[in-house]
């Protein structure tokens, strides 16, 4: 390949030149002037000028990529939570300054335009934002890297709340325009669905040997987006793909044709709905078929893709592994295994033995939970109506792992069974864990506790027929966003304080530790911290008119509404509180005045996640209302909680709140993200919550509750919830305020659902661990109360956080997984 044509012209990196590219834009792309641009005008003007700072080294990259060809890695996602471009961009293309002065130069705010750009929320919590955040590491640490995913016309819905309950609105995020897109319609893809299969003999005399096709019954087009993924001031730009579907153009003849213009309209909608929403659902998938259909979608053009764009024309598959894994994010994208097993057997021509070979060498599989309901399983009927092909090859897969199964052990029917990839009850189904373990060559979980369960107990009989397939990378976020961008004040310190290395090096953040024992420092350290509190108290006013006071401490809980993660716990502390105050327990004089911040969405069929978001926020109005009470507590919970308010909300934080039942938090990243810009963890020994425990020291965190072999020990000896009401006044008298209608108005049956499931079964063992977790709050005012032993825990826990940087986590699966290599920055 030649050398790429330099672009016409890359913008000057200068004020002035920025200026033009700006005005050139606006003229010219938006067809507008400065008088007359309205907001968004403005954004979309500035988003596309940031995009030509970029656009020499994306094509550099990728032109690169293609003529080297390296081992490379495509990371396969169902979900990105990119969060907002714009601020990105422009601290990877060190713009901001700039972009800053020359907006000012034409009497434009750069804050006001960042506001203006709504998020892409193209995934559901922690598995979406941890993919947007590895694909950032990648493309900074210089590793050939494409991510492929989904272009969901409406991502995770926005919440909005009606009498304190959850109501969902569609998520319109492409209507503003969509300026870091670029739509390939000429790399446009074909994917089948459903019909059947046929033998057929292929070729004539010695040569003829039998085959199989698979002759679909309809067919869809893949249009790839692509993004630009830039890496921190390294020169490089990485791309993901996102795919769109849409009809495919025999819909247009058919109504030429026959002129059935109705009939092919409603089958070109069925096209179009496959990437039209995100399924809401965060660790527990419904199983329903468009879900499927998405899956398939996007990893059958992804595959195509890589095939038929990224490698070369003479490219021999039988090298695939030595050019790339495929990163299989959860079970979600299994479906890519089957289905290079057939582009190889049956448009390839590769006998099974030879194929399998090299499938089973470009996978790996990562797995993000613990709860069985979590596990993905397709039912066969369903599956093999969809993808009849693929279930076969599935069936196949499963009868030759399960004949080595019976070789090992003697033929023990029960482990066969038990390891099957096909379940036969309740319904005959697919397990797709089970798929993407036997595939994979590497099968990890996301934190050290998680890998260490899945070992011993999800996936034990696994584990033990192939003890070297398993491994562990501990979850890590991006310090350009979660740091560097989200906390200037703090990033300034630290660059100040041991330069500005940190960025793409975080475990420098070590050489923070003196500082901790410089009161100077210290007072510096809570000086960005009340700023941070100020412009989060600045956002909440202007965006949800709550009003929060930021002289008190900051109690944080947002993530994912679930029982597992156990906001019920939280709200059942505020209300124990708030009894103390009423009863005249406690002066509120003699408390640590809180703020106690929520931000949670509920899938929106998930009934008792919605119910307890309504008892949130009911507790909360009752609190906010009583005179006394509200002095020293408050409770916010502003709707919509996403990755934007995340960035101003993680730097204010005083208290992070990690309280999930020990064993079921997969990882958690959010409780990274505290620890990096200084909040103290209340927690307990589960997920990464343990791995930032030990780095940041007993000490400087506040642990309580049942470890996971007490929990399950206990939950072996036949738990009791309602025994820990009898015992416990605090928790007797809290759980009656609920049910006796202190928080709705009286109604006694309100709640009701939420008290009992509490007292009857309390799966995920609230009420064993409240004393516990009440005692450790104890010892937080305590704490909180030496405003200096604070921040000097609080420093330190930014200085031993490191680890937890996404860098190490992309180091580990280069180390462990991948075997991919790294280019030279630009
Ligand atoms: O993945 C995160 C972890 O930090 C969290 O602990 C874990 O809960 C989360 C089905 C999921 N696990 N499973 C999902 C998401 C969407 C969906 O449709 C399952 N998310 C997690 C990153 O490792």
């Amino acid at each position: 390949m030649t050398e790429p044509t330099p672009l016409i012209a890359t913008p000057e990196h200068t004020v002035e030149g920025f200026v033009r590219e700006y005005l050139r834009e606006l003229n010219f792309a938006q067809g507008t002037i400065l008088e007359r641009a309205s907001v968004n005008d403005h954004y979309l003007a500035l988003a596309r000028t940031v995009r030509h700072y970029l656009m020499a080294r994306w094509i550099t990259t990728t032109t690169e990529h293609y003529r080297r060809q390296p081992k490379a890695v495509a990371y396969l996602s169902a979900e990105y939570l990119l969060g907002r471009q714009l601020d990105n961009a422009l601290v990877a293309a060190d713009l901001e300054d700039i972009a800053a002065e020359a907006l000012a130069s034409l009497g434009i705010d750069l804050a006001d335009l960042r506001e203006a750009e709504v998020e892409p929320g193209l995934g559901n919590g922690g598995l979406g934002r941890l993919a947007a955040c590895f694909i950032d590491s990648l493309a900074t640490m210089s590793v050939p890297a494409i991510g492929y995913g989904i272009r969901y016309e409406y991502g995770i819905f926005r919440q909005t709340f009606v009498d304190g309950r959850q109501v969902e609105k569609p998520d319109e995020w492409l209507v503003g325009g969509a300026p870091w897109e670029f739509a390939h319609p000429e790399h446009e893809v074909t994917v089948g669905f459903g019909g059947h299969t046929e033998r057929y003999v292929d070729g004539e005399g010695d040569d003829a040997v039998e085959r199989t096709r698979w002759v679909p019954g309809w067919k869809v087009l893949g249009v790839p987006y692509n993004y630009m993924v830039p890496g921190y001031r390294n020169g490089r730009v990485n791309t993901l793909r996102l795919w769109s579907s849409r009809a495919t153009h025999a819909f247009d003849l058919k109504i030429f044709n026959h002129g059935d213009y109705a009939e092919a309209v409603r089958s070109r909608t069925f096209a179009e709905n496959i990437s039209k929403v995100l399924y809401p659902e965060d660790s527990t998938p419904q199983g329903k078929e468009l879900r499927l259909q998405q899956q398939y979608f996007f990893v059958a053009c992804s595959l195509r893709d890589f095939i038929n764009q990224l490698l070369p024309e003479d490219f021999d598959l039988h090298d695939l592994p030595e050019r790339i894994c495929f990163q299989l994010n959860d079970t979600h994208p299994v479906i890519a295994v089957p289905e290079l097993m057939r582009i190889l057997v049956d448009e390839e021509g590769f006998d099974w033995d030879e194929a399998w070979e090299v499938t089973r060498r470009c996978f790996a599989y990562t797995c993000h939970t613990l709860l069985p309901e979590a596990l993905e399983v397709w039912p066969v009927d369903v599956l093999g109506r969809l993808l009849p092909r693929h279930l076969e090859i599935i069936y196949r897969i499963n009868d030759e792992f399960l004949a080595r199964v019976r070789e090992h052990s003697g033929d023990d029917e029960l482990l066969v069974r038990r390891m099957s990839i096909i379940a036969e009850h309740p319904a005959r189904s697919v397990r797709m864990a089970h798929l993407a373990t036997v595939a994979a060559t590497k099968v990890n979980g996301v934190a050290e506790l998680h890998s260490q369960l899945l070992r011993d107990k999800v996936l034990a009989d696994f584990a033990r027929f192939w003890p070297e397939k398993f491994t562990n990378v501990t979850n890590g976020v991006t310090p350009r966003r979660f740091v560097r961008l989200a906390n200037p004040g703090l990033s300034g310190l630290i660059t100040e304080a041991i330069g500005e290395g940190w960025v793409t090096d975080l475990d420098r953040l070590r050489d923070l530790e003196p500082l901790a024992d410089d009161a100077e420092f210290r007072r510096r350290f809570r000086e960005v911290k009340d700023a941070n509190k100020h412009r989060l108290v600045d956002l909440l006013a202007r965006r949800d008119g709550i009003e929060i006071d930021p002289g008190t401490m900051l109690d944080v809980m947002v993530k994912r509404l679930h029982e597992y993660k156990r906001q019920t716990l939280k709200i059942l502390h505020v209300i124990t509180l708030y009894d103390r105050i009423v009863s005249g327990e406690v002066a509120v004089e003699d408390l640590v005045p809180r703020t106690v911040v929520f931000g949670a969405k509920a899938a929106p069929g998930y009934v008792m996640a919605k119910e307890i978001i309504a008892l949130i926020n009911h507790v909360g109005a009752v609190v906010g209302a009583h005179p006394e009470v509200s002095k020293v507590l408050r409770v916010a919970f502003p709707a919509n909680y996403n990755v934007t308010v995340a960035e101003t909300l993680v730097p204010a934080a005083d208290l992070s709140e990690q309280i999930s039942l020990a064993g079921k938090e997969a990882s958690g990243t959010g409780n990274m993200k505290f620890a990096l810009n200084g909040a103290l963890t209340i927690g307990t020994d589960d997920g990464a919550n343990v791995e930032i425990r030990q780095l940041v020291g007993d000490d400087h965190f506040f642990l309580f509750g049942l470890t996971e072999p007490e929990a399950a020990a206990m939950q072996e000896a036949g738990y009791r919830p309602s025994s820990y009401y009898e015992k416990n006044r605090s928790l007797r008298r809290a759980l009656d305020l609920v049910a006796h209608g202190e928080f709705s108005g009286g109604n006694r049956s309100t709640f009701e659902p939420v008290v009992s499931n509490l007292l009857g079964e309390d799966r995920f063992m609230v009420l064993a661990d409240f004393q516990s977790y009440l005692d450790a709050q104890e010892r937080v005012e305590a704490a909180y109360r030496d405003p200096d032993a604070w921040s000097r825990s609080a420093v330190l826990n930014v200085a031993r956080s490191g680890f937890f940087s996404s860098d190490r986590s992309m180091r580990d699966y280069m180390d462990r997984i991948w075997h991919a290599e790294v280019l030279p920055p630009l």
